[in-house]
């Protein structure tokens, strides 16, 4: 079985036990702040992911949300990235809208790519080099399009701030509408099957967009930081995902006019 089957495998069994779980109590607990939660299910779904990855593979190394391989410092052979429950918050306030999120790298490229949208039984999967799918069905080259005709994912959290809201508020403004579902990982494959035609946002962890940005990758989409950089699965990144010439065209005409701001932003990342 190769690497990727087993993956496949797993984070298909890792969101039957979600569903299963979910029919009890969620228990909640909060994190960094009020807004920050974490529920029985995250660490559960966690822990089996990484025991299930470490039983199989001793070597490999596994970097995942609530708590494993955070001082990680290089990427060297095969690392997992993991997200158990990508969009907490829906998970607790809506139970739908989260996802399981696993990207697999080797030596720091893209080997293997997973997003399991657990509740609408959809797993997005690549494996790199070999197309996209969302479940059985290949997934086509991204459509090249203008803002002017997109729909745009982002949080309107974002638009409130200070520093960073009159940067985002013209992308809003230029595009057709924009769509909030706080679930970074689905945002990122919505952008892979063209639901989205970008989704951008300032701050991601690794594990919120590793497996996206790999499906994404097969589709010909692009992921980069806001100044244009490969994202880092080793600390956090304002990310912008879309079709290569929206994705062009945001770096360039609304992202580099706030330079400054933006490498302030990135400082604080590392
Ligand atoms: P999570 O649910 O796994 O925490 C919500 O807009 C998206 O951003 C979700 O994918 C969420 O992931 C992620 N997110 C929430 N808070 C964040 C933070 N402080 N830094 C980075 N990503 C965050
Ligand atoms: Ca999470």
């Amino acid at each position: 079985m190769t690497v990727y089957e087993f993956a496949k495998g797993l984070i298909l069994e890792a969101g039957n036990n979600v569903t299963k779980i979910m029919q009890q109590e969620i228990e909640i607990e909060t994190k960094s702040n009020p807004n920050d939660l974490v529920t029985n299910v995250d660490k559960a779904t966690e822990k089996f992911l990484f025991d299930n990855i470490k039983k199989t593979y001793p070597n490999h190394a596994v970097i995942g949300e609530e708590g494993h391989g955070h001082d990680l410092s290089e990427t060297s052979g095969v690392v997992w990235v993991v997200d158990p429950i990508d969009g907490t918050l829906n998970f607790v306030h809506q139970q739908e809208n989260f996802a399981i999120s696993i990207g697999i790298f080797k030596d720091g490229e893209p080997y293997a790519g997973f997003v399991y949208d657990v509740i609408n039984n959809v797993l997005y999967h690549c494996k790199a080099g070999e197309g996209a799918y969302e479940n059985e069905r290949l997934l086509p080259t991204l459509i090249e399009d203008i803002l002017e005709k997109s729909i745009i994912g982002i949080n309107p959290n974002w638009l409130t701030k200070p520093k960073l809201g009159p940067m985002l508020q013209p992308i809003v403004e230029d595009s057709r509408s924009a769509r909030a579902y706080g679930s970074a990982a689905l945002e990122i494959v919505y952008v892979a099957t063209g639901k989205l035609g970008a989704y951008i946002t300032p701050r991601l962890q690794p594990w919120d967009f590793a497996g996206g940005m790999i499906i994404l990758n097969e589709v010909n989409g692009r992921a980069t930081n806001m100044l244009g950089e490969p994202l880092s699965i080793l600390h956090p990144n304002s990310v912008v995902v879309a079709n290569s010439s929206l994705h062009e065209n945001l770096i360039h005409n609304y992202f580099d006019n706030y330079k400054d701001t933006l490498i302030a932003l990135h400082e604080r990342f590392k």
